[in-house]
């Protein structure tokens, strides 16, 4: 079985063993590991396959020149980084079904991949294992010695983690941006660490020697990578396909999953065209159904069920402890005599750690605009405290989230431990064009959505929703908003941990 529609099998006499909801890392890990338990699996992903070259032959568009395939049903672009030089730098697009959600709250603009894949397909690579104390305290009830040694080795194996040559990396000109950042890290006595990641560092050289086709060199990135990263299609997704067992219906978005009278669910399910329209709308019953659609799918999709009574059994923490990572980006003015390269891979390679003393770990961003621009990027990951919650609106018809702009000052007073300590040092400035018109801190979004059906909360210790039997989370929503660096790795872990336990006493 490969790509299908959910057609034929539609009928409400047919009975699926498991449903899947969503292609991320959590639904890739519970389809591959049911599939080698026996178990057929069905995934459906309200984004494309992205398995198909457009008409200019590749599959994905790069980061200067963003096009129909960039955003998810947007008639103009929403770049993270909306201006340069104070100049807004968004363009008009034609609404499609494309890669990257700029899913839009009260006060927050949440990123996303759609696709089969999800999040593997836009993320930047960076594949962090946090301290072994820091994930102790954002998930007290899992065990941290089992965590640290079969979950997070199974889960950077299957990803196809690897580092970077550090030998090479002294010299690459496309990491010039990168040691300028420890330069200037280190000058002030902060801790610069390089972190593993999936695209491969191989690949990468043979793209800086000339000799492979250019992506991580080429500005690709948040759009999609059309060579050198190892996205789940390569790994959790074409193991599972390999089984045999798994099939995938990518434009499929579930709307609704109710009990069905003598056991299983029914899961109501609309088919989409590449703009967006609702072409039928079908259902089909699942004897077990996972639900794999990221933090905010995952969410939205429960809050709504156990607003509007479809599955009533849901408990109070439903839509609860919602994070965003602590997300904040800030950007710094360097001196001539310190310029971060006109050639800069899309891939990170290193973060600034200062998370102990300041609450913030830091990561060294590209700026892959093919020009010299004087400018260090970073994205820090902080210790926020805020938490929002998820509530349905009848009135809209739609699941509101109540994050609050202010609710990011921690998080900048956290990166600031980090950044004023370097701007001071180095005689430097904040750079105050990147996200708005004399605006320092990119405070409005955040990449790292977690929470909403916490672990141990709104589901047993291992995923199983509380009042329904045979209803499974399986994806960031049961990170209690925050790991402390980048989350898949922890996501797929995690998901590692409790689908064994799940095939070992439900199935
Ligand atoms: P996710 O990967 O989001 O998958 C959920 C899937 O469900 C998506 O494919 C959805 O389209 C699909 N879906 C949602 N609702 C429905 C529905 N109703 N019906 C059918 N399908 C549905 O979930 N993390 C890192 O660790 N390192 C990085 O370097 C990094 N960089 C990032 C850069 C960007 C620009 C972005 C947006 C994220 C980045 N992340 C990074 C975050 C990471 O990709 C994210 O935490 C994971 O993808 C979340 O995994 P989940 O399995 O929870």
């Amino acid at each position: 079985m490969g790509v299908a529609a959910l057609a034929g099998q539609a009928s409400a006499t047919t009975r699926i063993p498991v449903l899947v909801i969503g292609t991320g890392y959590g639904g890739a890990v519970a389809a591959l590991r049911l599939a080698q338990a026996g178990v057929d699996v069905h995934m459906v992903e309200m984004g494309l396959a992205w398995d198909t070259p457009g008409p200019d032959g590749t599959i994905f568009a790069n980061m200067t020149n963003p096009d129909h395939r960039s955003y998810w049903l947007r008639t103009k672009t929403k770049q993270p980084l909306s201006n340069f030089l104070g100049f807004p730098v968004d363009k008009d697009i034609s609404r499609y079904t494309g890669i990257l959600d700029a899913e839009e709250f009260s006060g927050i603009t949440v990123y996303q991949g759609r696709g089969v894949g999800g999040g593997s397909l836009v993320n930047g690579g960076m594949a962090v294992t946090p301290r072994r104390e820091r994930f102790r305290a954002v998930l007290p009830s899992v065990d941290v010695d089992e965590m640290y040694n079969v979950y997070y080795p199974r889960a950077n194996a299957v990803l196809g983690v690897n580092t970077v040559d550090p030998v090479w990396w002294e010299t690459a000109e496309c990491y010039r941006f990168a040691r300028v950042g420890r330069k200037h890290a280190q000058r002030s006595g902060l801790q610069f660490v390089f972190v593993p990641s999936v695209y491969d560092f191989d690949y990468m050289k043979r793209e800086a020697a000339g000799s492979a086709p250019r992506s991580a060199l080429a500005a690709e990135v948040i759009y999609g990578n059309n060579h050198g990263k190892k996205t789940l299609q390569q790994t959790y997704l074409a193991l599972a396909k390999a089984t045999g067992r798994v099939t995938i219906s990518p434009l499929h978005k579930v709307t609704s999953v109710t009990p069905t009278a003598g056991g299983g669910y029914t899961v109501a399910i609309d088919w989409l065209d590449t703009a967006g329209n609702t072409t039928a709308s079908v259902t089909t019953t699942a004897a077990k159904v996972f639900f794999a659609a990221g933090s905010v799918g995952t969410s939205k999709l429960l809050t709504k069920l156990k607003a509007t009574g479809g599955l009533p059994g849901l408990n109070n923490e439903i839509g609860k402890g919602w994070g965003d990572n602590g997300n904040v980006m800030c950007g710094r003015a360097n001196h001539m005599w310190d310029p971060t390269g006109a050639l800069q891979a899309s891939m990170p390679t290193a973060g600034i750690d200062n998370w102990d003393a300041g609450g913030a770990f830091a990561e060294v961003a590209p700026i892959p605009t093919g020009m010299e621009t004087y400018a260090s990027l970073y994205l820090s990951i902080t210790k926020n405290p805020h938490r929002a919650e998820f509530s349905w609106n009848a009135t809209t018809g739609k699941v509101d989230l109540n994050w609050r702009t202010a609710w990011k000052q921690p998080a900048i007073e956290a990166a600031k431990t980090i950044f004023d300590k370097i701007n001071a040092k180095e005689g430097t400035i904040y750079r105050t064009d990147l996200f708005g018109f004399c605006k320092t801190w990119g405070d409005q979004l955040t990449y790292h959505p977690l929470g909403g059906a916490v672990l141990n909360k709104a589901t047993d210790n291992y995923g199983r929703l509380h009042g329904h039997p045979g209803l499974y989370v399986i994806d960031g929503a049961l990170i209690p908003g925050n790991t402390s660096v980048n989350p898949f790795v922890t996501i797929t872990a995690l998901a590692e941990r409790n689908i064994e336990n799940i095939i070992a006493n439900d199935l």
